[in-house]
C-alpha cells in the first residue's frame, strides 16, 4: 500500500467513524479524499451545511433503485427535497461508484467501471477543500478560502435564495417527481433580456410565459436592461432586471424557500413548513395549468375535469396513455378533398396558424381551410367581427368553459360522430404531477399574469375578461366624501361595513364601502387591495379604487344597478323569473370557479349568500366582497379571527364548526344552499320545527328540504322536480335546468367536503343545459 492510499484509507476510516458517531458533523472534504457509495449509506449525507439546513451526498429514490446521483437536498424536508444534482442525466451505479476531491483539484464522480460521470473543471486550480454552505451552495475553495467553483453556477431545476440567476443559467424542469433527468420546460433569460418559460420538446418549441398575447409592457416587463440578472432574496422577494418582481405570500426572514421549475411546466415558489416538513406554494407563475404549452402533445387537449387532464379530440386516440406528451394520433386517413368539420366548443390550439383573416364570415373561414390542403382545423371566433385562424398543426390544445372560441376539426366526410372530446387519460393533476409531498395550498397572493391568460386574441375581447383597467386608483377621503354627498345614501350594510352610493367626477356611479376594523398598515393595505383589483371577471364586482388615509380605509366599486339577489328572490312581488334564476346560478358559479382557480385555491370567498350576489340591469350576477376575508383577517389573531368575521349561519359548511382548515369547498357548500334557494324561492337557512326532530334538536329548512328531495329522487317519482320548484313560478320553468340545479345543489351541500364538486364542474354541468330555454 503506497502512502497515498494509506492516507485515503485513513481519511476513509475517520470519515466512517464520523458517520457512525454523528453523521451531521462533517462540514468539509479535504483534498485527496474519496468516498464510494457504500461508504455513505444511501441518501445519508456526506456533508451537511454548518446550520444543518442542507445535506449532500449520494441520493437515490426508492429502495430497489440502483441509480444514484450526487445531490444536495434539504435536510429537514420530509422528502429530502433535492435542489441540485451533479449528474442529472447520467446517474451512477449503486455499487462501486465514488466521488473524490482529487489531489489535482478536480472533484470527480466516477461510475462502477471507473468512467467519469461528472467532474468540475478545476484540475489546474489549487483546490484545498470542498464545503457545503448554509445557502445550499456546494463550493470548492482554494487555500485562502476563495471560492473557485460553486454549484450555484450550475443550477438544475431550482433557484435558492441568494443564488444569482444570470444570462448563462437556465432552470430546466425534472422529467417527473423524484426523477432528476432533464425535462422539457425551462425558465431562462431570452436573447431580448426577458425572463421567459419555454416548452422545448421533441416536436416543437413554444414559449408560453409571460402571456404570449400581450406585449412586454402589458406583461409588466422591459427588454431595455441587458444586465440579465435576477435573484430571490432571504425574505422571499424576487427581483429581476426585466422588472419581473414578486413576493412570497409569507414574505419575511427565517423561512426556507426554493423556486422551482416544476415538471408540469409551472414555476413555483415554495416555503418549508417547519413542523410538517412539507412545502407550501407561496407564489406561482401560472394560474391555469392548461396555459402551459406541450402538456398534452400533438393534437392533445388539456381540459379541466376538474383537474387538468389530457384528452383527445373525436377521431383521435392517445399514442401512449402513460405519456401524454406523445399526444394523440388520427384514427382516419387524411384526404384533402371530401372533408367536413367537427365542432369543439371552448377549445383552442395555440400557434401554428397558416392564415389569419379578419373579418371573415364563418363560411369564408371554412372555405379558406378547405382550399388549403395543409389546413387541419380552423378556429373561429365571433367577437363583433369574425376572426379566422387556420391551423397547420395542432399543439397546445386546451379547453376552458371561459374560452369563447370554437375549433373546427377537419375530418373525412362520414367519420363524424361525437362532438365531445373523449375524456380519457391519466390525470395531469397539479398535485399528482407535481406531487411534492403534501402540498398545502394556501391563500397565495397570486401574480397578475393569470388574468391575461388568453391567447390568440387580446384578453379584452373575451367574454368575461377585460384587461386591467387603468382607471384603478387611489382616492382621497375628501374626494369620496364629495362623491357620496357626505356619505348620505346607504345602499347596503355588509360584514365589513356600510356601503354608500356615489357619483365620481367622470359620472360613473360607484358603491363606496367603508371598512370597519382594518388595522393594516398603509403599504400592506395597498398591496392587498391592488391584488383584489386585478381580479377581473364579469361575474365579480369590479373594484375601481380605494382610499387609505389616516384611519380611513375605503373601497370603491362599480355600482351594480339592481341590488342584491335576496331582494329579488325572496320578494313578494316582481320576484325573479326562471330565466334569470338560471342566469344567476350559472354566473355565480363562473365567478366562484374563477376565484378558486382550478389548482390553486387563490381566493376563498367564505361568505357566499344572496346578500353578496349583486345583479346588474340584465340580472347578470356579480359577486361582491371577495378577497376581503384576507384584508380583515390580519386585524385579529390568525384563522380563528377569520371564522369570527366571515361566514353566515345557514350558509356555512359543517367544517367551520369543526374547526377544520377551510378550503374552497366551504364556498361550494354555501353556493349549494344558494342554488337550492334559487330553485325553491325561499330561505333555506332558517331554523324550523319538524316533527321528526322532537327532542329539541335543531334543524334547518335546508336539512328538511334535502332529506325530502333525496327521498323523492330515490323513490323514482317523476314529480320530484315539480315538487321542489318555487310554486310562485306557476310551472313556468325549464325542467331540465331545474333538475340540474337541484342535483348540483344537493351535491354541493354534502356534509363530507370531499363529496362536493368543484365550482368548475358545476359550471360544466350548468353550461350543458344553458341553451335549453323552453319553459315547461
Ligand atoms: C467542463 O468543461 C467542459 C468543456 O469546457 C464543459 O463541457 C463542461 O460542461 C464543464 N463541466 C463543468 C462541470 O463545469
Ligand atoms: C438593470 O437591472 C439591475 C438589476 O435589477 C439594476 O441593478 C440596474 O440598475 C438596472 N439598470 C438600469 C439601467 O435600469
Ligand atoms: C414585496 O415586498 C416589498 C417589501 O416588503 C415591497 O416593497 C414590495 O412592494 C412588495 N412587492 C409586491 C409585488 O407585493
Ligand atoms: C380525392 O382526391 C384523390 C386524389 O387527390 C382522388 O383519388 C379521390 O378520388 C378524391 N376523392 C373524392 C371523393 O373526390
Ligand atoms: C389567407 O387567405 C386569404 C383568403 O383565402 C388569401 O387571400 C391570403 O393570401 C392568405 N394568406 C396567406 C398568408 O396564406
Ligand atoms: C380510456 O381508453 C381506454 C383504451 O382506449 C379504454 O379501455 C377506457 O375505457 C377509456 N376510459 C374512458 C373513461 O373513456
Ligand atoms: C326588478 C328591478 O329592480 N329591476 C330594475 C333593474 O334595473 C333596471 C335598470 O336600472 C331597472 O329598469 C329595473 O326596474
Amino acid at each position: 500500500m503506497g502512502s497515498q492510499s494509506v492516507t485515503i484509507f485513513l481519511v476513509f476510516l475517520s470519515s466512517l467513524a464520523a458517520t457512525s458517531v454523528d453523521s451531521t458533523s462533517r462540514s468539509f472534504l479535504a483534498r485527496g479524499s474519496s468516498f464510494s457509495v457504500e461508504d455513505v449509506s444511501s441518501s445519508s449525507s456526506l456533508l451537511t451545511s454548518p446550520d444543518n439546513t442542507f445535506s449532500c451526498g449520494f441520493y437515490t429514490v426508492g429502495v430497489n433503485s440502483n441509480a444514484y446521483w450526487f445531490a444536495i437536498w434539504f435536510t429537514n424536508s420530509k422528502e429530502k427535497t433535492v435542489v441540485w444534482t451533479a449528474n442529472r442525466d447520467n446517474p451512477v451505479n449503486g455499487h462501486g461508484s465514488s466521488i473524490a476531491l482529487r489531489k489535482d483539484g478536480a472533484f470527480v464522480l466516477s461510475d462502477l467501471d471507473g468512467s467519469i460521470a461528472w467532474q468540475t473543471n478545476t484540475s489546474s486550480i489549487n483546490v484545498h477543500q470542498a464545503e457545503l454552505l448554509n445557502s445550499g451552495n456546494f463550493v470548492l475553495k482554494d487555500p485562502h478560502g476563495k471560492i473557485v467553483w460553486q454549484s450555484f453556477d450550475f443550477p438544475t431545476d431550482t433557484l435558492l435564495p441568494g443564488q444569482l440567476f444570470t444570462k448563462s443559467k437556465r432552470l430546466v424542469s425534472n422529467v417527473g417527481h423524484q426523477m432528476f433527468s432533464s425535462g422539457y420546460f425551462s425558465f431562462f433569460f431570452d436573447s431580448d433580456n426577458v425572463l421567459r418559460m419555454i416548452y422545448d420538446g421533441p416536436d416543437i418549441s413554444s414559449i408560453y410565459w409571460p402571456n404570449v398575447n400581450l406585449g412586454l409592457f402589458q406583461n409588466g416587463r422591459t427588454n431595455y436592461n441587458s444586465s440579465r440578472i435576477a435573484v430571490l432574496d432571504d425574505k422571499g422577494i424576487f427581483t429581476a432586471s426585466d422588472q419581473l418582481h414578486f413576493n412570497a405570500s409569507d414574505v419575511g426572514l427565517g423561512i426556507q424557500r426554493r423556486l422551482a421549475m416544476d415538471p408540469d411546466g409551472n414555476l413555483r415558489l415554495y416555503s418549508l413548513h417547519d413542523s410538517s416538513g412539507s412545502w407550501v406554494i407561496t407564489w406561482q407563475a401560472i394560474g391555469k395549468l392548461c396555459d402551459v404549452h406541450g402538456l398534452c402533445g400533438r393534437n392533445g387537449i388539456c381540459v379541466y375535469a376538474p383537474d387538468p387532464t389530457c384528452s383527445c379530440p373525436p377521431q383521435y386516440e392517445p399514442v401512449d396513455l402513460t405519456d401524454w406528451r406523445k399526444g394523440c394520433k388520427r384514427k382516419f386517413e387524411r384526404t384533402c378533398n371530401d372533408s367536413e368539420f367537427v365542432e369543439l366548443t371552448h377549445v383552442d390550439y395555440y400557434g401554428f396558424d397558416l392564415n389569419f383573416t379578419q373579418p371573415a364570415s364563418f363560411e369564408e373561414c371554412r372555405q379558406i381551410c378547405l382550399q388549403d390542403c395543409r389546413c387541419l382545423a380552423f378556429s373561429y371566433r365571433l367577437t363583433g367581427e369574425g376572426l379566422c385562424f387556420t391551423k397547420s398543426a395542432l399543439f397546445n390544445g386546451y379547453s376552458s368553459v371561459d374560452f369563447a372560441g370554437i375549433i373546427y376539426l377537419r375530418v373525412p366526410t362520414r367519420a363524424q360522430t361525437s362532438n365531445q372530446p373523449t375524456l380519457n387519460g391519466s390525470h395531469l393533476d397539479c398535485r399528482s404531477l407535481n406531487a411534492i409531498g403534501a402540498i398545502e395550498v394556501i391563500l397565495a397572493v397570486a401574480s397578475w399574469w393569470f388574468l391575461f391568460r388568453k391567447r390568440g386574441i387580446s384578453a379584452s375581447m373575451e367574454d368575461g375578461y377585460h384587461a386591467i383597467s387603468s382607471q384603478f386608483r387611489s382616492f382621497s377621503y375628501s374626494e369620496l366624501k364629495t362623491t357620496t354627498n357626505k356619505f348620505k345614501e346607504v345602499v347596503g350594510r355588509g360584514g365589513f361595513g356600510a356601503v354608500y352610493k356615489g357619483v365620481l367626477a367622470d359620472e360613473r356611479t360607484v358603491a363606496v364601502k367603508k371598512l370597519g376594523d382594518v388595522v393594516q398598515g398603509e403599504e400592506e393595505f395597498w398591496a392587498e387591495v391592488s391584488t383584489i383589483a386585478r381580479i377581473n371577471h364579469m361575474n365579480l364586482a369590479r373594484m375601481w379604487g380605494f382610499c387609505s388615509e389616516g384611519k380611513h380605509r375605503l373601497l370603491v366599486y362599480e355600482f351594480v344597478e339592481n341590488g342584491s339577489l335576496d331582494k329579488h328572490l325572496f320578494a313578494n312581488e316582481n320576484f325573479l323569473a326562471w330565466k334569470d334564476r338560471f342566469k344567476v346560478a350559472l354566473g355565480t358559479a363562473k365567478g366562484l370557479a374563477y376565484l378558486h382557480h382550478e389548482c390553486l385555491e387563490w381566493v376563498i370567498h367564505c361568505d357566499v349568500k344572496p346578500e353578496n350576489i349583486l345583479l346588474d340591469k340584465d340580472f347578470e350576477p356579480k359577486i361582491a366582497d371577495f378577497g376581503l376575508a384576507k384584508l380583515c383577517q390580519r386585524s385579529g389573531h390568525g384563522s380563528s379571527e377569520l371564522t369570527r368575521i366571515r361566514g353566515t349561519k345557514g350558509y356555512m359548511a359543517p367544517e367551520w364548526a369543526m374547526n377544520l382548515p377551510l378550503s374552497a369547498k366551504v364556498d361550494v357548500y354555501s353556493y349549494g344552499v344558494m342554488i337550492l334557494e334559487l330553485v325553491k324561492g325561499i330561505r333555506l337557512s332558517n331554523w324550523v320545527v319538524d316533527e321528526h326532530y322532537s327532542f329539541g334538536e335543531g334543524m334547518t329548512e335546508l336539512m328538511r328540504v334535502v332529506r325530502i328531495a333525496k327521498a323523492m329522487i330515490r323513490s323514482g317519482e317523476d314529480s320530484w322536480v315539480d315538487n321542489f320548484v318555487d310554486p310562485r313560478l306557476r310551472g313556468k320553468f325549464n325542467r331540465n335546468q331545474a333538475a340540474t340545479m337541484i342535483k348540483a345543489g344537493l351535491s354541493c351541500v354534502e356534509e363530507d367536503r370531499n363529496k362536493r364538486p368543484t365550482m368548475e364542474s358545476v359550471v360544466h354541468d350548468l353550461t350543458e343545459c344553458e341553451d335549453d330555454i323552453t319553459l315547461k
